[in-house]
């Protein structure tokens, strides 16, 4: 995997775009690109990309369909027999199907601010179109089912390699035994400051929750980074 470091706050880079994937509905994707100032000098919406990432069937359809206000683009596949050899399916008896290629949803924060979400695929045969979806990415949700937590370790590398801010949102699935979020924390050796929040990705409010305190945290970040980049004059004069 290539070692982008694709990082901008308040652009969505290549965002919005669902190209000619085999999708199963239109997924509404705005006209303007994002982050512009429209030309009659009102500004345009700031829409900021967030990634929806995790292990395999932790429920990032689900959240990105849950929260958003347009019908969601969806890249679903049945699994199959000949998947199973590569498929890592343990603990997820019930799925038929998997994402091959990405979500995509849209969900207004407030006034003038648009959240446009992708959703990655869950199997690790898709790994190859991380580096491409999380391209101008502010930041990303790291799903997780605390049955399962070791499979949303490759997604939190990867952000943090990448230096791409994100917040751990657990899924408490109704079956799964409760832990705090410092427990989590601690189990994944997460950075310090590194959010983690429980949600219920079924849940639009409780989705909306999560993806707010990632815009703030990501906020925070990027400006803290901003202000490194211009040394230790900053705020002095
Ligand atoms: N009980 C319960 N079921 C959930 C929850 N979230 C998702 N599900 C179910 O779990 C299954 C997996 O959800 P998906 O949203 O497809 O998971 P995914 O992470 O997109 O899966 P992949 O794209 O294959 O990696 C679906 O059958 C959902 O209905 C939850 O919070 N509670
Ligand atoms: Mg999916």
């Amino acid at each position: 995997m290539g070692q982008h470091d694709n990082r901008t706050f308040g652009s969505a880079g290549s965002a919005g775009r669902a190209g000619d994937a085999d999708t199963e509905a239109d997924a509404g994707a705005p006209d303007a690109e994002p982050g512009t100032v429209e030309e009659d000098g009102e500004l345009a919406a700031l829409a900021l990309k967030i990634l929806v990432a995790g292990g395999f069937g932790v429920g990032k359809t689900t959240l990105v369909g849950a929260v958003s206000e347009i019908r969601p683009l969806r890249t679903e596949e049945q699994l199959s027999e000949a998947g199973e050899l590569v498929d890592d399916t343990d603990g997820v008896d019930h799925k038929t199907t998997t994402t091959v290629a990405m979500d995509f949803g849209r969900i207004t924060i407030r006034s003038g601010l648009s959240l446009y979400l992708f959703g990655t695929p869950g199997q690790d045969r898709f790994w190859f179109l991380w580096d491409e979806l999380s391209t101008g990415a502010l930041g990303a949700v790291v799903l997780a089912d605390t049955r399962r937590l070791e499979d949303c370790f490759p997604a939190v590398d990867y952000f943090e390699h990448r230096r791409i801010p994100f917040v751990v949102a657990v899924n408490c699935f109704t079956e799964a035994r409760r832990y705090g979020a410092h427990d989590v924390s601690r189990a994944l050796d997460l950075e310090q400051g590194t959010p983690v929040v429980l949600c219920d990705a079924r849940d639009r409010d409780s989705g909306k929750e999560v993806l707010i305190r990632l815009v703030e945290y990501a906020g925070r970040v990027h400006t803290a980074r901003l202000l490194d980049s211009v040394g230790p004059q900053a705020g002095s004069g």
